[in-house]
């Protein structure tokens, strides 16, 4: 899968984001692949109350919202979902498996929407057809033919309803398992552990109308201004109330720098011609990949020596006495690290650390962001601990103002874990779902994603179900695990548009193809909502508008049932179908078991939806000991061997994950290609290499070796040492075993590479 190289341009990253452009690009999209009618529709129920809730990421919705919640993000997934094109057996038949794979992900998706269930039969060359009650009848026998349901292994991807995720993990525990990795693994994972720990609680503690009363926000490891375009707004919200910004990040993205709003009050989308800009960070640090620990360490080590020097002036002992334990612990840890490694780690100056600590210290309250930048290393968890810590230390949790905010991807990521897309399971969750449902729930943990890579390649597992999601590309290692995925004996995708994992298929393959969010769900003539909650713990509905683009369509929710009926029979008391057919019903259940949702059908219906708990927000710590725990950790990093660099995986502008919308990255001044690699200009000539050069790139990693080819260099403003390609391209060099501690989610923020003259493909003329 090469790009066409000769079709790449660079040029110099703009100066400021969104903006008219971001409402060019989006209309673009938007009348481009739905139509004008439809387009207009959609917007206009793109993230209003009773609407649709975007299928892009997990940011909140404001309380008081704009006619055209705009983002050009979310527009480019509403684009994606209601485009008018659409596959079926036609065009499989014309397409062999063999033929299809060596189409790129750009290709594969621009096919349209999925229109019918397919079916790859052993041995076969073409996905055919297949009636629905063959597909279901055919999972069922295979489920029920396992040695032992531990066999089989059920993948969630983050854009599943609360409904459809509630009765997943119901079906999927009363057959048997807990085998239910979920794509948290790949992403927060380390967020939810170190939180857990910590704070009692693996989410969010502020609130939207925070950024409007805070002193201050830091943005660690997030790429806001592409992947929660909505969150600038709340940024740009922050500064004009007179907060200061700090962003950490060895990339100085357009999106932390500078903002238009696309979106003025008055909901005229041309009225932001002529908008000034709005400045956002006002300190950029740019760390050195996996230098994050050492960054929050010298802050805490800077303001340790204030406080040495004026004590009670720096640290808020108050509250550190009254809700917290640890504090000595931690200070004991600070003074065990010594400053030459700080610098080593995070390739800054001490002047540099020292600009962020006068910044923090000069305020009574902040909010730490963050998200892939911090949460894929080996060190993520204590990583994000260390964040935690320098909260505490500063009173800075639990007030109005000030708290942690992870930001979740995938727009119902948080939910499905909520709902119990997990491979354990809390006690009380346990104990709740048991009774409500009278079954025993497996006693065993469940394989994260990591796991069930391994266990399918040695044969353990031997069924992989799929409830949305791109595995195949999304995983590390892209070799290992389509060879992991072609051992099993049954693969199953239960998705919307064709990607990679259809086409790295087990022995037997099948595409149930699903309705989308948009679009309208009709069960016996009503129409039910879904729900989803935001990475600020909000639940809210959710109702598609459009006709579905295929009749052959059908809900996750029915898709579950109808296995689940088909697979347990009378092993199950559970009436499957009555609750797909009424979702109130399900949310009746939900209310039952899932702490935090009681009477969830009357306040799903007030206008905005709930807020889930959220102790920490008001200064409780839901932990054992009632407090919030400093955990104190060694400064780690990774250090390199000569002529070797990092290198991190990041996304454009121009895709959802998986999911490539197109070839640009207009915010790093790409156009047309992705298999680039930026790189600093020193790194560059120290390997004799010259920008739009070919080169291959090897990853390293205990012993093993992994690489891809005929990646153009394109000069960037990076660190020294570092390198960033695109998430998926990059993927076949990121080690399935590299994960970080405690929360298994693989470190592909921080993979160990060389790169090398390309001998095999053209150089690129980049002067674009
Ligand atoms: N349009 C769009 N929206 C999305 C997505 C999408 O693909 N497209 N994906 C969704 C999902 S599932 C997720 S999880 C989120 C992802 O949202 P992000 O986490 O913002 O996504 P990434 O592109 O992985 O970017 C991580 C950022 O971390 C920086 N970074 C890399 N390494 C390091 C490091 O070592 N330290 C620090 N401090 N920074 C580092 C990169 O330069 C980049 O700015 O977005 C969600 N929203
Ligand atoms: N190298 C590297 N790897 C990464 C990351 C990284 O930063 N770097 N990020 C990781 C992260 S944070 C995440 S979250 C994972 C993402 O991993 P996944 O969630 O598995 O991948 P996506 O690309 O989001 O899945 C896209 C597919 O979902 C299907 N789909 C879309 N909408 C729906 C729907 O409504 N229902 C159903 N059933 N299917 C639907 C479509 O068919 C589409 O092809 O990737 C991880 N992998
Ligand atoms: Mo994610």
């Amino acid at each position: 899968m090469k790009d066409d190289a000769s079709k790449l341009k660079v040029t110099t990253p703009p100066t400021t984001s969104a903006g008219v452009h971001a409402v060019t690009n989006a209309l673009r999209h938007l009348y481009g692949k739905m139509g004008p009618v439809h387009a207009t529709r959609g917007m206009l129920a793109l993230n209003q109350k009773g609407g649709i809730d975007c299928q892009s990421c997990a940011w909140p919705d404001p309380e008081h919202r704009t006619i055209n919640e705009f983002c050009e993000n979310g527009a480019k997934a509403l684009a994606d979902e209601g485009t008018k094109k659409k596959i079926g057996a036609e065009f499989f038949a014309e397409h062999s498996v063999a033929e299809l794979a060596a189409r790129d992900d750009f290709w594969l998706n621009d096919q349209g929407r999925l229109a019918e269930p397919l079916i790859l039969r052993d041995g076969g060359t073409h996905y055919e057809p297949i009636e629905w009650t063959d597909a279901i009848e055919l999972i069922a026998g295979k489920l029920n033919s396992l040695a032992s349901p531990d066999e089989a292994v059920f993948y969630t991807s983050g854009r599943t309803s609360n409904e459809a995720a509630f009765l997943y993990q119901l079906f999927v525990r009363q057959f048997g398992t807990n085998n239910l990795p979920d794509c948290s693994n790949m992403c927060h994972e380390s967020t939810s552990v170190a939180l857990n720990e910590s704070i009692g609680l693996g989410k969010a503690t502020i609130r939207l109308e925070d950024f409007e009363k805070t002193d201050l926000v830091i943005v660690i490891g997030q790429n806001p201004g592409t992947n929660s375009p909505r969150m600038l707004s709340s940024l740009a919200a922050a500064k004009a109330a007179g907060a200061k910004m700090i962003a950490i990040n060895p990339l100085k993205e357009v999106g932390l720098t500078s903002f238009v709003d696309p979106n003025p009050q008055h909901g005229n989308l041309f009225g932001v011609l002529g908008l000034k800009p709005a400045k956002l960070a006002d300190l950029h640090l740019p760390v050195r990949i996996g230098g994050d620990m050492a960054v929050l360490k010298g802050l805490m080590k800077i303001m340790l020596e204030r406080e040495r020097k004026s004590p009670g002036t720096v640290f808020e002992h108050e509250f550190i006495t009254a809700k917290t334990s640890g504090y000595e612990d931690v200070i004991v840890s600070l003074d065990a690290i010594d400053w030459p490694d700080i610098i080593a780690a995070s390739g800054l100056t001490r002047e540099q650390i020292n600009e962020a600590a006068e910044l923090i210290l000069a305020v009574n309250s902040f909010i730490t962001c963050w998200a892939m930048g911090v949460t894929q290393h080996t060190d993520a968890v204590a990583t994000i601990q260390d964040i935690v810590n320098l909260h505490l230390l500063r009173g800075s949790i639990g007030k109005p103002g000030a708290g942690l905010c992870p930001v979740r991807g995938h727009s119902n990521v948080q939910g499905d874990r909520t709902m119990g897309i997990w491979e354990r399971m809390t006690p009380a969750f346990r104990e709740n779902l048991e009774r409500e449902f009278a079954f025993t729930a497996p006693a065993n943990d469940g394989l994260n994603t990591v796991e069930s890579i391994a266990a399918m390649a040695d044969g353990r597992a031997k069924v992989f179900f799929a409830m949305g999601g791109n595995f195949a590309a999304a995983s590390p290692d892209t070799e290992a695990v389509s060879a992991a995925l072609a051992n099993c004996d049954l693969t199953v995708q239960v998705i919307t548009k064709l990607n990679r994992t259809a086409l790295t298929p087990g022995k037997m393959s099948l595409i149930l193809p699903c309705l989308g969010r948009s679009e309208i769900d009709r069960r016996n003539g009503a129409e039910q909502f879904i729900s989803t909650e935001s990475t600020m713990l909000n639940v809210q509905m959710s109702k598609g508008i459009f006709e579905p683009i295929s009749e052959q369509l059908r809900s996750e929710t029915r898709i579950v049932s109808e296995l689940a009926k088909a697979t347990l029979d009378d092993r199950s008391t559970v009436d499957w179908e009555a609750m797909a057919a009424d979702y109130d019903l399900i949310r009746d259940r939900i209310s039952r078991v899932v702490p935090g949702c009681e009477d969830y059908n009357e306040r799903i219906r007030n206008p905005g939806g709930f807020y889930m708990p959220n102790p920490p927000n008001r200064g409780e710590f839901p932990t054992p000991s009632g407090t919030a725990l400093f955990r104190p950790s060694k400064l780690e990093y990774v250090k390199l061997e000569p002529g070797r660099l990092f290198l991190t995986t990041i996304r454009s502008h121009d895709q959802f994950n998986t999911t490539i919308y197109g070839l640009d990255d207009r915010y790093r001044g790409i156009d047309g290609g992705r298999r680039v690699i930026f790189m600093n200009a020193a790194d560059i000539e120290s390997r004799g290499l010259a920008a739009g050069q070919s080169v291959d790139i090897t990853s390293y990693f205990a012993d093993v070796e992994r690489h891809v080819e005929g990646f153009t260099v394109v000069l960037y403003d990076i660190p020294i040492d570092c390198a960033a390609a695109y998430f998926p391209e990059a993927n076949p060099l990121i080690p399935l075993t590299s994960v970080a501690k405690r929360s298994f989610t693989p470190t592909s923020k921080c993979v160990v590479i060389s790169v090398a003259a390309s001998d095999k493909s053209l150089d690129v003329d980049l002067r674009g």
